[in-house]
């Protein structure tokens, strides 16, 4: 027990050594090296027995890949409950709420469509004032951007391995996905307390891949709505605006508990994470992937994200 701590501990020196000139915080290194927490192996992240991303070829993960497949089919959302093992969690879950006040408080209004937008310079005053593209969509969340969690963080381990690409390929049925690799973006960690939230929006990217850390009980739903954007299409504005206005009964409210992976494809689908309320606080972990190569958030994003650009 000893020499393995020990071993550990030299092993840490090691690594956030080379991590320090690494563009990775040297406060937050400290912060973890005192507290000198075991170094986990995949297999310490994640349940394989349950979900055997690492025998691609047995019965079992071919089971898992279809169902998913099918989830995805059936409404865009797929849930792997208890993904991520107990104890890879709490040490998640506690470097995230301990880097929070690190993080960045983000406030924002979004117009509709922010992220490919033309609707700023659209005059939107003839519209009546419930349509969508009136609409402004407050993201107000803290985020911990990547270059702040320790490389060894079991999510940024999970973000890292190469089981999750082919695992993501085969169930998203692409020919090819790569990590993000942007160094604040890619991965990152979401804080909510009461009042906080990040309002009905369409994503950006294709799908998002989330692990839910910490549940707030009160408020904090994940909640969405398929079927009201079409590639191609003007969007289904009467019934977003149902679902806006909370009149749709049309929105899918999966329960989702700590220590479950989520993949979502949010190009199509309206979605949000509702205001945490009481004194509970959601926290989540948010990993990107893409399908080509080298691709990272532009720095107007990421200011308004992480109030920074990297370094
Ligand atoms: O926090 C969540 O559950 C969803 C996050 C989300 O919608 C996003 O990052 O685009
Ligand atoms: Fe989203």
């Amino acid at each position: 027990m000893i020499f393995r701590s020990y071993y550990a501990v030299m092993l840490r020196v090691l690594f956030r050594g080379c991590r320090a000139g690494d563009g990775i915080l040297l406060n937050s290194n400290l912060k973890y090296f005192q507290k000198i927490l075991p170094i986990m192996r995949i297999s310490d992240c994640v349940d394989l027995e349950r979900y055997p991303l690492d025998e691609t070829d047995s019965p079992v993960y071919r089971e898992l890949v279809n169902n998913c497949r099918e989830q995805l089919d059936e409404c865009g959302c797929c849930l792997l409950p208890e993904f991520i093992r107990p104890g890879a969690l709490v040490q998640a879950r506690r470097e995230a709420i301990d880097l929070a006040e690190e993080g960045y408080q983000m406030n924002h209004h979004f117009s509709y469509d922010d992220v490919n937008d033309e609707t700023l310079n659209r005059n939107l005053e003839d519209l009546p004032e419930d349509h969508p593209l009136r609409f402004r969509s407050l993201t107000k969340i803290r985020f911990v951007a990547r270059d702040l969690i320790a490389r060894d963080n079991p999510i940024q381990q999970i973000h890292n391995w190469s089981g999750m690409l082919t695992f993501l390929k085969d169930t998203m049925e692409l020919s090819e996905v790569y990590i993000n690799e942007c160094p604040l973006s890619a991965c990152v960690f979401t804080v909510a307390e009461a009042g906080e939230l990040q309002d009905w929006h369409f994503d950006g990217t294709d799908y998002i891949v989330t692990v839910m850390l910490e549940d707030s009980h009160e408020g904090g739903r994940f909640e969405f709505a398929t079927g009201l954007r079409h590639p191609g299409q003007e969007d289904d504005f009467e019934n977003i605006s149902k679902v806006i206005a909370g009149q749709s009964p049309n929105v899918n409210r999966p329960d989702i508990k700590p220590g479950t992976l989520t993949l979502f494809k949010g190009k199509y689908s309206l979605h949000r994470a509702s205001a945490v309320e009481g004194e509970g606080r959601r926290v989540m972990a948010v990993l990107s992937y893409e399908t080509t190569a080298g691709r990272t958030g532009s720095n107007e994003y990421l200011k308004l994200f992480y109030g920074r650009t990297p370094t």
